[in-house]
């Protein structure tokens, strides 16, 4: 079968923009990126034109950048959804590199005028950032190495860091750095870890890299909404059928996309409200909106229905018990704690997310969704946490979660929390693996989880009805399964 190149292009699927000259330098190639800010930059090349071309970056691996290279820098993304056949070929990358050997020439691009955008996929966990502070993490190891020695850094904070300072002692053009990840505030968290960072560096490096950033780059907030599963053999085989050439790395992912943006752009940007994104002053309500309802949801179906057998979101969702769960952790634990951005009904979102989590076609996996909970849940159910803590109430469901998701990954010795959760990955499974070597008994793991305040802020720790739950909860699961658990944790909001 030939293969998707340039040469072998198919008229059937739709190229959107022919690789324009650069103007972005994105970090993080993984699936999410190239069904995301790749698609919605080249439909809004192609509406409007624009010097937006991207230069891809992986900081850890070169494998994306090869496979990407094979192909031209072309790839598809597939609509997975009853009735959407619609493949895309998005054509707007102009070349990628990975793993530090490609450093001088991704430095390159970075400190190159004409890049006037740097964006950003790089997990929760590649900001580097305190769940407990929101700044900087000076304990992780990439940081420490970073702080020392930045000739070849081993964060994307240090990898920033340094581009930043190079354009500041050249030519000291603007440039705004978008951040894509499901952080709160995104933009300012970046800013704000970038400064601490600069403020570590020595003399007289520190005041010229703060200087540079204060004067000459923007952070723009944004909330960003698609899944984007992994990509499958039979993903594959599918675009291969529609398309009639072979893709090794198409992108499976729903029909929705969804991407709101603060327009603050100091040098510039694409026309991306021609290609469906919202530029919006209430980025912050859409940003709280989508962690605390459909992000903070999924932790639920992840870790419970992981612990239920269910492998899909769908199978996990069309559980009753699970799908009255996530109900009332939305009715009753989240919506009362932000308000909803003032164009969106509560319950059409609601309804919404329900719909989108019922493609039995995409079968988006609760393993997936599962890992680096150690980093994903801080943002999804600490500000709630505190909120409910302070009104007195308790907060049944956030406890199942974390019950949920300790048994899943820190499970007490004796407890087999079955082979999905055994498939979630998590940068602190050593740590988890420590606190349950040591314990039978729930109860010691959530007392030391929560008082060590490695994970969530110590703030939590002083919620004892919350450890008091979710030691409740953990033990429950583990004597009478996660079912009776869940039955448990929703008696309790009916009884209220
Ligand atoms: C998911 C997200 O991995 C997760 O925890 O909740 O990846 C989710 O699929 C995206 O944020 C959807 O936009």
């Amino acid at each position: 079968m030939v293969r998707l190149t340039k040469e072998s292009a198919p008229g059937s699927a739709t190229i959107l923009s022919k690789a324009p000259k650069l103007g972005i330098v994105h970090i993080g190639l993984g699936n999410f990126h190239r069904a995301h800010f790749a698609v919605h930059t080249a439909q809004a090349v192609a509406h409007s034109g624009g010097d937006w071309g991207i230069y891809g970056y992986s900081l850890r691996s070169s494998t994306a950048a090869h496979e990407l290279a094979a192909q031209d820098f072309l790839y598809s993304v597939v609509d997975i959804h009853p009735d959407s056949e619609r493949t895309l070929i998005p054509g707007i990358h102009v070349g990628a590199s990975g793993g530090p050997g490609a450093l001088e020439e991704v430095m390159a691009f970075l400190v190159n005028e004409h890049t006037r955008i740097i964006s950003l996929t790089i997990t929760e966990s590649g900001y580097c950032y305190s769940t407990e502070t929101g700044g900087l993490d000076q304990r992780r190891s990439e940081i420490i190495h970073d702080l020392d020695d930045l000739t070849t850094p081993h964060s994307v904070i240090g990898l920033l860091a340094k581009a930043l300072l190079a354009r500041a002692q050249t030519h000291r053009g603007a440039v705004t750095i978008v951040s894509c990840d499901n952080l709160t505030s995104n933009g300012a968290t970046t800013k704000r870890v970038l400064l601490e960072f600069a403020a570590q560096l020595p003399p007289p490096d520190a005041l010229l890299l703060a200087q540079y950033i204060n004067e000459a780059t923007s952070f723009p907030n944004s909330m960003v909404d698609r899944i984007v599963p992994s990509t499958e053999e039979r993903h594959r085989l599918l675009v291969q059928e529609r398309i009639g050439v072979r893709d090794e790395i198409p992108v499976p992912a729903e029909k929705f996309s969804m991407w709101v943006l603060e327009d603050d752009f100091i040098a510039g940007r694409p026309a991306w409200e021609h290609a469906g994104v919202l530029f919006s002053s209430e980025v912050d309500r859409f940003e709280t909106m989508k962690l605390r309802l459909l992000n903070g949801s999924h932790s639920l179906l992840s870790y419970v229905g992981a612990l239920a057998g269910k492998e899909t979101v769908p199978q996990a969702r069309f559980t009753p018990y699970i799908e009255s769960a996530v109900r009332a952790f939305m009715k009753n634990e989240m919506l009362p704690t932000f308000s909803m951005p003032s164009q969106v009904d509560a319950d059409h979102y609601i309804e919404e997310l329900f719909s989108r989590w019922s493609n039995t076609v995409l079968s988006d996996t609760t393993a997936r969704i599962g890992s680096d909970g150690s980093i994903k849940l801080p943002p999804r159910i600490t500000q709630t946490s505190l909120f409910h803590g302070k009104a007195g109430n308790t907060t049944p469901l956030t406890a199942l979660i974390l019950a949920a998701w300790l048994a899943c990954v820190a499970p007490p010795q004796g407890f087999d929390p079955g082979p999905i959760a055994r498939a979630m990955k998590d940068p602190a499974l050593e740590y988890l693996a420590g606190l349950s070597a040591k314990a039978e008994k729930p109860a010691y793991i959530v007392e030391q989880l929560f008082s060590e305040g490695r994970i969530f802020t110590k703030e939590l720790n002083a919620l004892t009805r919350l450890k008091t739950d979710v030691t409740h909860f953990f033990e429950k699961i583990q004597s009478d399964g996660v079912e009776s658990a869940t039955e448990d944790a929703l008696s309790q909001i009916t009884r209220r």
